[in-house]
């Protein structure tokens, strides 16, 4: 069995039924055991900012799919829930990325693994360390709650999913 961590964004329309959404469908899928939410996080966007705030969550999985099944099913979710890919960086339904494989470093064409952009973001870091406050980063070695990024600030506490009621 696999240990991953997913982050889940949201930025369009009923924001909370697309994270419950979200859930519900990995919770459905095949080779997937859903472990544990981390809170809901109101974030203010990154990149492009002037688009709407988003709800983020960090989930704890464990898996039987390896680390490109596990991306096939974020993006199948993705289409699910009518995800436009118009703008990088823009609003979107959800956004399904891996954080974190096991320990494991993958560097593919298609998936990057610790996600390349996840130290530098509140977004994610505050719910990962939620979930998993000695969290080690498998790449440089420090601990991703030691990250600068962590004191940014854009996000806050917004509620919780309360997912053994989904
Ligand atoms: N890909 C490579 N590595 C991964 C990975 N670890 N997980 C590839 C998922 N996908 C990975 O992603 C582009 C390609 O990345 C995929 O085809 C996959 O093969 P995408 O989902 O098609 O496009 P995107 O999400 O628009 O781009 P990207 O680069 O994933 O965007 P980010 O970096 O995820 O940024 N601000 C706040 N507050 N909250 C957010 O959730 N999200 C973003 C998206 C920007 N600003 C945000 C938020
Ligand atoms: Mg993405």
């Amino acid at each position: 069995m696999n240990t991953a961590f997913l982050s889940v964004g949201t930025n369009m329309g009923d924001r909370e039924a697309y994270l419950k959404l979200a859930i519900a469908s990995l919770r459905e899928m095949e080779g997937i055991q859903l472990v544990e939410t981390s809170s809901i996080y109101e974030t203010a966007p990154v990149g492009v900012t002037d688009q709407a705030d988003f709800l983020n969550i960090v989930v704890r999985l464990a898996t039987t799919l390896a680390p490109l099944e596990l991306l096939a099913v974020c993006q199948r979710i993705e289409q699910e829930l009518g995800r436009e890919r118009t703008i990088r960086w823009g609003p979107r339904t959800a956004d399904l990325d891996i954080l974190l494989y096991n320990d494991d470093a993958i560097e593919s064409e298609t998936l990057s693994v610790p996600h390349p952009r996840m130290r530098e973001r509140a977004f994610v870091l505050i719910p990962l360390t939620e979930l998993a406050p000695e969290c080690t980063d498998p790449v440089t070695g420090r601990q991703f709650r030691d990250e600068p990024a962590m004191q940014e600030g854009g996000v806050a506490l917004w509620g919780s999913l309360e997912v053994g009621r989904l």
